[in-house]
């Protein structure tokens, strides 16, 4: 497809810090496309005949990011996959969540897909995201809700994935919302800022 024929919001924030929820939400709202990151490496990890299996299952139970080519790989498909199948529904709106989470992500994604018109920034606390984490991790099955793993989340978070937003924030490009309200009140803020900025 052409950069033309899409118009791509990044959703990040630390770990826990609420990015798939809100995102529910402008999807229900709005009408976007909803790709996690996590999400799209998750099932790859779990289909059969996958060649990253356990290079991507290594990586997320240690917090780290999976080479890049993976990654862009599966959000390009499934850009491609939403465009011919929803009868455009969307009208090639998409809303990727967790990711670019390293700078070279994010410039790779934006020459060979397409440049972001602007980035959600959920800002959390790490205590108030770690809670939800351990919390989430009683029923989640995911294999880095537990405290060693989300420990490593945040120091991939801290040191890789901030770089990211604040090189967008120089583009002013970032909407920064603060994270630690209840999920309603966070996607009330969220709207405000989004009317605000594009009416
Ligand atoms: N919750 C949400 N909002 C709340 C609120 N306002 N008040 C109280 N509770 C709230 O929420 C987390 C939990 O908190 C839930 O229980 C929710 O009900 C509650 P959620 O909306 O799931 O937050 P989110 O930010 O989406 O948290 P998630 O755990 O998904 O974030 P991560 O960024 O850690 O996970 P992701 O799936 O994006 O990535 C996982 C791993 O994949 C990475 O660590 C990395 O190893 C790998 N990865 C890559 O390698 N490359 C990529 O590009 C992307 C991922
Ligand atoms: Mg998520």
């Amino acid at each position: 497809f052409s950069p033309s024929d899409v118009t791509v919001l990044f959703v990040l924030g630390g770990p826990g810090a609420g990015k798939g929820t809100q995102c529910a939400n402008l999807v229900k709202q709005y009408g976007f496309t909803h790709l996690s990151a996590g999400d799209l490496l998750r099932a790859e990890q779990e289909r059969p005949g996958s060649q990253f299996g356990d290079l991507i299952r290594d990586y997320i139970k240690n917090g780290l990011i999976v080479p890049m080519e993976v990654t862009i790989q599966l959000l390009e498909n499934a850009m491609t996959e939403a465009l011919q199948s929803n009868g455009n529904a969307t009208k090639g709106r998409f809303l990727i969540d967790g990711f670019p989470r390293k700078l070279d992500q994010a410039h790779k994604f934006e020459e060979s897909v397409c440049p972001a018109r602007m980035v959600l920034f959920f800002d959390c606390p790490e205590k108030v995201m770690e809670e939800r984490l351990l919390e989430r991790g009683k029923t989640s099955g995911r294999a880095d809700d537990n405290a060693e793993s989300i420990r490593k989340r945040f120091r991939t978070f801290i040191e890789t994935s901030m770089p990211v937003v604040d090189y967008y924030e120089k583009q002013a490009k970032v909407v920064k919302i603060d994270a630690t309200p209840t999920p309603d009140q966070v996607f009330a803020n969220t709207k405000a800022r989004l009317t605000e900025k594009f009416g």
